[in-house]
């Protein structure tokens, strides 16, 4: 099963991808974990996307890009994979479309759904080195203006469903389980 998981920073994407993934077996890609590896590595994307991750902003779509093609094209991607924070604007949505074969179809775009004011209080409570207030403004400004327009993208193609985000993680992921038929 081929899987995009979206929604706003902190609204579990991670979390239930986790879930998913030791349920179906597959690859868990989080664009997320990828670029925090690639800034621990002090290699030269992680130079590039660190200052940028640190102010809450999106890393350029042609860094992302290049990461998600070396990560799809590995032999454990073949039986299915969940996309987690990924893509994350219109321009990466296209590119993914380009990088898949056939066979790598996305099935679901499941959408978690949550209340801003409450999540960021979660992000705090998460205490990564970006989830302080100000930063995390703007990653739901950077959400807001970039990654919402994927709703109307894939609602157009009938995959996209809403979870609700606002209910304990086991049920979260009970609802998800309904949605995808495992
Ligand atoms: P991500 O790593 O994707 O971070 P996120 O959106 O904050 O996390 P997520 O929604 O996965 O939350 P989680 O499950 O951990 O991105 C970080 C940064 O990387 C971005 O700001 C950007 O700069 C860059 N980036 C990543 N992808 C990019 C792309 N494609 N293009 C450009 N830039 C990109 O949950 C958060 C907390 O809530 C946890 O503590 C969890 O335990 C808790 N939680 C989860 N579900 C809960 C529930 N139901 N109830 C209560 N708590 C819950």
């Amino acid at each position: 099963m081929n899987i995009i998981l979206f929604g706003p920073p902190g609204s579990g994407k991670g979390t239930q991808a986790v879930n998913i993934c030791e349920n179906l077996r597959v690859p868990h890609l989080s664009t997320g974990d990828m670029l925090r590896e690639a800034v621990a590595s002090g290699s030269d994307i992680g130079k590039k996307a660190k200052e940028i991750m640190e102010n809450g902003g999106l890393v350029s779509d042609e860094i992302v890009l290049s990461i998600v093609k070396q990560r799809l094209a590995s032999k454990d991607c073949e039986s299915g994979f969940i996309l987690d924070g990924f893509p994350r604007t219109i321009n990466q949505a296209k590119g993914l479309d380009s990088l898949l074969e056939e066979s790598q179809k996305i099935e679901y775009v499941l959408r978690i759904k949550v209340d801003e004011e409450d999540i960021i209080k979660r992000l705090i409570d998460r205490g990564r080195s970006d989830d302080k207030p100000e930063i995390i403004k703007n990653r739901f400004k950077s959400y807001n203006s970039q990654t919402q327009p994927l709703i109307p993208f894939y609602e157009e193609r009938e995959i996209l469903f809403n979870i609700n985000g606002m209910q304990e993680i086991e049920k979260v992921f009970e609802d998800i389980k309904k949605v995808i038929g495992i």
